[in-house]
């Protein structure tokens, strides 16, 4: 079973659009195997946006990203990295298609609410920056037993 990592921005959480977000992994049926409310420090912030040091957009995207607290989730589901970057929607929200979190809900590039890992040694990399291994959790999503 494949697992990506994934972060509600800070603006996400300052306009509520925590449970919206969720909602849209929960209802496709993805797993939530992880889940922290946390204030990203600099450490975290350099070691996520390695990839992307020298670039442009760097120091205001790690600024962004360090003014609010963060949602850090980890997703599982067969090939979710991939169907998770399809729910979230292009990188440039004017791009986005309808439908998706950045078509329906975000307007700038850097502001885009979400970060999704884009590959399999990504998703494992930026996963172990904020949960060690025994924060995932394992269980069983069958409901039967609920209702
Ligand atoms: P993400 O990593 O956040 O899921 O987004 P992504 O793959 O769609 O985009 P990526 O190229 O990895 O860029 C990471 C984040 O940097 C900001 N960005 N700004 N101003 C710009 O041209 C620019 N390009 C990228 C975005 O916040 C993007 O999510
Ligand atoms: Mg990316």
């Amino acid at each position: 079973m494949e697992r990506t990592f994934v972060i509600l921005k800070p603006n996400a959480v300052r306009r509520g659009l925590i449970g919206e977000i969720l909602k849209r992994f929960e209802q496709r049926g993805i797993k939530i195997v992880g889940l922290k409310f946390l204030w990203m420090t600099k450490e975290q912030c350099e070691k996520l946006y390695e990839p992307h040091l020298g670039k442009p957009f760097y120091n205001e995207l790690v600024e962004f990203m360090m003014g609010g607290p963060v949602v850090a989730i980890v997703l599982e589901a067969p090939r979710v990295i991939e169907m998770v970057r399809h729910i979230v929607g292009a990188t440039d929200p004017l791009k986005a298609e309808a439908g998706t979190i950045r078509g329906e809900f975000a307007l700038t590039v850097t502001k885009n609410l979400i970060h999704a890992s884009d590959s399999l040694e990504n998703a494992q990399r930026e996963m172990s920056i904020f949960f060690t291994e025994d924060e995932i959790i394992n269980y069983n999503l069958d409901i039967q037993e609920d209702i």
